[in-house]
C-alpha cells in the first residue's frame, strides 16, 4: 500500500470515471462535528442513542431537539476547500461533456456537497448526475413518520413541547427528519444508484469516513471488486485502509485540492 500524495495524484490523473465516497470527516473543517473519534460527539449523544426509530417513538421531542440543534449548527457552516475541489472537478468534467465522470456518494446529511456544487455552477444549468447521492438523507428535508409525505424545510422546527412538533398535513402524524436511522433500510433507488456508480468507476476516492456503518461502508469494496483503484484520505487508518491501494493521511481540506485541482477526467483514459 502506498501512502504518498504524489502516487495518489498519479492515480487520479490515470482515471476516467471517479467516485468520491465521503463521510463526516470531509465536513469537519467546515465545523460540523464527526460522529466517532476524538471531538466526534454531537452534544454528548452517540448517534446510536438518538438516530433510531425507537428513540423517536419513546421521546420525539428529545430527538427533534437534537436534530434542530444540529440543523442550526450545520446551517451556519459553509463548504470547505475539500467540498469545493470535488465540485469544481465535477464542473470541469461536465464542461468536457462528461457530467457523470465524477460521482459523489455521501453518507453526510449536511447538504454541503450540494451547496459546493451550486456555488461552483454559479447559476448554470447542470445534469442531475452531478448531484450528490445522499445515502443517509438530509437534515433539511422532513418526512412523515407514518405515510409517504415529505417536504424540504430549512426553517427552524419548534421543539418547546410535544404538541408544537411538526405534523403531517396528509395524515396528522408526527413529521421527522428525512434521514436514515439505525435499523432502517436505505432508499432502494438511492442505494442502487450508488452501487452502479461504485461498480463502474475506475478510481474510488474514500474521504473522511470511519467506514463502520453498513451498507454504505461496503461501497468502496464494490468498487475494488470491480477493479477500481481505491484511494483513502483520512487523518488516521480506518476499517477500510487494508483494502486501499493508496492511503493519504491528512486533512481532506488540504488533500483534496492537492489531488483534484486543475484535473478533469479524460474520457479516453482509464
Ligand atoms: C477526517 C477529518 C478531516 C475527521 N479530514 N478525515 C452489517 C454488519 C454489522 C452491522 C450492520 C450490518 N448491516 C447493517 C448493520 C446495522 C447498522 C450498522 O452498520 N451498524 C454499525 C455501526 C455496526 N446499519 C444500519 O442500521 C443501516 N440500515 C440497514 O442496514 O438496514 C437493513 C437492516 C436493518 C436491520 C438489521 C439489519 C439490516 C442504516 C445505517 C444508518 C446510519 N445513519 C447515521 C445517522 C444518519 C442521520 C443523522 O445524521 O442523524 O449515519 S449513523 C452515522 O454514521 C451517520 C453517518 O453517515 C454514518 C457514518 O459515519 P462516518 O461518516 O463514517 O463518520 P465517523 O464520525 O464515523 O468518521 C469520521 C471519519 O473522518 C474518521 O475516520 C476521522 O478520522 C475522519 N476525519 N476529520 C479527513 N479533517
Ligand atoms: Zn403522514
Amino acid at each position: 500500500m502506498e501512502t504518498s500524495i504524489l502516487e495518489a495524484r498519479e492515480a487520479v490523473e490515470a482515471a476516467g470515471r471517479v467516485v468520491v465516497f465521503t463521510g463526516a470527516g470531509i465536513s469537519a473543517e467546515s465545523g460540523v462535528p464527526t460522529f466517532r473519534g476524538s471531538g466526534g460527539l454531537w452534544r454528548s449523544f452517540r448517534p446510536e442513542q438518538l438516530a433510531n426509530p425507537m428513540a423517536f417513538s419513546r421521546d420525539p421531542r428529545l430527538v427533534w431537539e437534537w436534530y434542530q440543534w444540529r440543523r442550526t449548527l450545520v446551517r451556519e457552516c459553509a463548504p470547505n476547500p475539500g467540498h469545493r475541489a470535488v465540485a469544481e472537478a465535477q464542473v470541469r468534467a461536465a464542461a468536457q461533456g462528461s457530467p457523470d465522470a465524477v460521482r459523489v456518494i455521501t453518507q453526510n446529511v449536511d447538504g454541503l456537497h450540494a451547496r459546493a456544487l451550486s456555488e461552483a455552477l454559479a447559476g448554470k444549468a447542470h445534469d442531475p448526475a452531478m448531484e450528490p447521492i445522499e445515502l443517509h438523507g438530509s437534515l433539511f428535508r422532513l418526512t412523515c413518520s407514518v405515510c409517504d409525505y415529505g417536504q424540504p424545510r430549512r426553517a427552524a422546527v419548534e421543539t418547546s413541547s410535544r404538541a408544537a412538533l411538526p405534523r403531517c398535513p396528509e395524515c396528522g402524524k408526527l413529521m421527522r427528519p428525512a434521514v436514515v436511522w439505525f435499523g432502517e433500510m436505505l432508499e432502494p433507488d438511492v442505494l442502487d444508484e450508488a452501487h452502479a456508480a461504485a461498480g463502474s468507476c475506475d478510481l474510488c476516492l474514500v474521504v473522511g469516513t470511519s467506514a463502520v456503518v453498513e451498507p454504505a461502508a461496503s461501497l468502496p469494496r464494490v468498487a475494488a471488486a470491480a477493479g477500481a483503484t481505491v484511494v483513502e484520505v483520512n487523518l488516521e487508518p480506518t476499517a477500510l485502509t487494508p483494502i486501499a491501494d493508496i492511503a493519504v493521511f491528512g486533512p481532506a481540506g488540504e488533500t483534496l485540492p492537492a489531488l483534484l485541482d486543475g484535473w478533469a477526467p479524460d474520457p479516453a483514459v482509464g
